[in-house]
């Protein structure tokens, strides 16, 4: 599992060239023109994070399909939308509530999040519910390091992610696909878990807005759907919190939300995926390749009753 990062792609080697060209891609890919020179302070980059041995070693997804093939509904339901339509979303100011069964309830500002700890790369699997797979290198820190600015109290069972609804830039919301805000949720020893990042960066630089900017969950053990986008406010609490898509399917999609093979979703099968850019199918893994680092946390669970 813990297998080292391949040499072509060591950060140390990323160098500024690429990066401006990367830039210039995605900005291209965001608001369709280049914006050469015109970078808002949102764009600055935010360079190489230190390599992380939770990596897993295999080839990243290009980013034209990590920054173009995207799931935001807020931005519309078809993957190409939001990398259409989310460079509207307005990124400062940005703040970050924390609340809830904490000792100090918190409202962060995301250029402070953005120094609070410091930023690893994490190259990690990425399986959407939907049957598809992507490896992204992400940049973030653990989730514990933000939650532990706030003191979680003992009674503190259950975290509740709550993302960003601004109906005039994002014109999926006017729609009732889902509830907005699209929440999402974990119990806190799953926050807790030092695989479970806040992302802030992708590709060493800045998140494209499409995929989450400023700030997004990242929990690779999970359906993607549980890594919410544009996170503004975070709330500790003793119950599970109703998520998004638990209130819109309940039979279909689970608090849990574990990759599973063995459970299917009960209009598909789980078993295999497609990883985007490749042209067959692959198996889908146990907790999608993390059982190692997580499956202690369900131990005495029953994972088709609670999926
Ligand atoms: N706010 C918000 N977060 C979201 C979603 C969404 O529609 N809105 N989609 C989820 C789903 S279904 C997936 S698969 C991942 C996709 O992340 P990516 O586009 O960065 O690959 O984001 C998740 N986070
Ligand atoms: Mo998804």
């Amino acid at each position: 599992m813990l297998i080292q990062r391949p040499e072509n792609i060591f950060p140390s080697e990323i160098t500024p060239r690429p990066l401006f060209d990367r830039r210039r891609e995605f900005l291209r890919l965001s608001a369709g023109v280049a914006l050469a020179g015109m970078l808002p302070a949102a764009e600055a980059k935010l360079g190489p994070g230190k390599p992380s041995a939770y990596s897993v070693s295999e080839t990243p997804t290009p980013l034209k399909h990590v920054a173009g093939y995207n799931n935001y509904y807020e931005f519309g339901t078809d993957k190409e939308d939001p990398a259409r339509t989310a460079h509207a979303l307005r990124l400062r100011p940005w703040t970050v509530q924390i609340d809830g069964l904490v000792k100090q309830p918190k409202t962060l500002d995301i250029e402070d999040i953005l120094k609070l700890a410091p930023l690893e790369e994490r190259i990690y699997r990425l399986r959407c519910v939907e049957g598809w797979s992507m490896v992204i290198p992400w940049l973030g820190f653990p989730v514990a390091s933000l939650l532990k600015q706030v003191e979680p109290l003992g009674s503190a069972k259950y975290v509740e992610f709550i993302t960003a609804v601004q109906p005039e830039t994002m014109p999926g919301v006017s729609s009732r696909v889902l509830d907005w805000p699209y929440v999402e949720g974990l119990r806190i020893d799953e926050a807790m878990h030092p695989l479970a990042i806040i992302a802030l960066g992708l590709y060493g630089d800045v998140l494209p807005n499409q995929n989450g900017a400023p700030l997004r969950l990242v929990v690779p053990w999970k359906y993607g759907f549980k890594s919410g986008k544009s996170i503004v406010r975070i709330r500790l609490t003793d119950k599970e919190p109703r998520t998004s898509w638990m209130k819109s399917a309940p039979q279909e999609y689970g608090f849990y939300s574990n990759v599973n093979p063995e459970v299917d979703h009960p209009r598909w099968s789980q078993a295999r995926e497609r990883r985007i850019g490749e042209f067959s199918k692959r198996n889908t893994l146990m907790f999608n390749g993390y059982a190692e680092q997580v499956s202690q946390l369900y131990t005495g669970m029953d994972l088709r009753k609670q999926f």
